[in-house]
């Protein structure tokens, strides 16, 4: 605040960074309620059509008779991933964002305002598909995963550098698909490791299964 000599004060008020500092505090507040509760939340981040309801279906299928499984599905409007979700018999809840390109910590917390979380063990986190605005939001997840595939071509993940730095694992889904889009998977690797040269790399296909152990290891259920 400055005070000018005819007594008119000025506030200098720097939203980025309110806005991103309260997001902070509200997924610090997260991470202590699901760790009070024992519970491992993933946060799922990629652009849209990456794979991310068919990861989250493929790893409730082989978790769900080990561990109590909710879905919590960031979508700007349609209820469409959390239903197909529901069909493996697995709790959702829908949050849609309406402009909002991105999930925060305080929807999550309002997400789960009413829900009993003795009930859960595994938290996936559906995040608003694209791989610009969820990477300043942190939500208190445990592991912020993001999901790319082939489909999109090997150079995006160094245009969207942001989204990866902030990532604490890189799944390469779609690998069903190599052969017939002739598509160089190494070459993938390598850009994602020029932006960041010691993230760890899964290679899956949600679609048949192919990697999805692995994954499931490299989260440490
Ligand atoms: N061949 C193949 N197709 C896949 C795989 N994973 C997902 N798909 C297909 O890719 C399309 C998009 O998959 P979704 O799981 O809806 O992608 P998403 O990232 O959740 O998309 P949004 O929620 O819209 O951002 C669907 O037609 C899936 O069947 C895979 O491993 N292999
Ligand atoms: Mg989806």
């Amino acid at each position: 605040m400055t005070d000018s000599d005819n007594g008119q004060k000025t506030i200098e008020i720097d939203i980025q960074k309110d806005l991103f500092g309260a997001n902070e505090d509200a997924a610090a507040l997260n991470t202590d309620l699901f760790k009070a509760h024992g519970i491992t939340v993933i946060d799922i981040m990629g652009s849209v059509g990456t794979g991310k309801t068919q990861l989250i279906e493929s790893l409730c299928e082989r978790m769900r008779e080990k561990y109590r499984i909710l879905m919590l599905a960031g979508d700007l409007e349609t209820t469409i991933d959390a239903d197909r979700v529901a069909s493996h018999g697995i709790d959702t809840i829908q949050i849609n964002t309406g402009t909002a390109c991105h999930l925060d910590a305080r929807m999550i917390k309002v997400a789960l305002m009413d829900v009993d979380l003795s009930k859960y063990q595994v938290i996936f986190v559906e995040n608003v598909g694209n791989l610009i605005c969820p990477a300043g939001y942190p939500l208190g997840a445990a592991k912020k995963i993001v999901v790319v595939s082939i489909t999109e071509g090997p150079y995006m993940v160094r245009k969207h550098p942001l989204t990866i730095k902030h990532a604490d694992m890189i799944i390469i889904n779609k690998i069903d698909l190599v052969d017939a889009l002739e598509f160089d998977i190494d070459a993938l690797e390598r850009n994602i490791r020029e932006v960041d040269a010691k993230l760890p790399v899964i290679r899956v296909s949600s679609k048949t299964g192919v990697g999805i152990d692995d994954l499931i290891g490299a989260l440490e259920f």
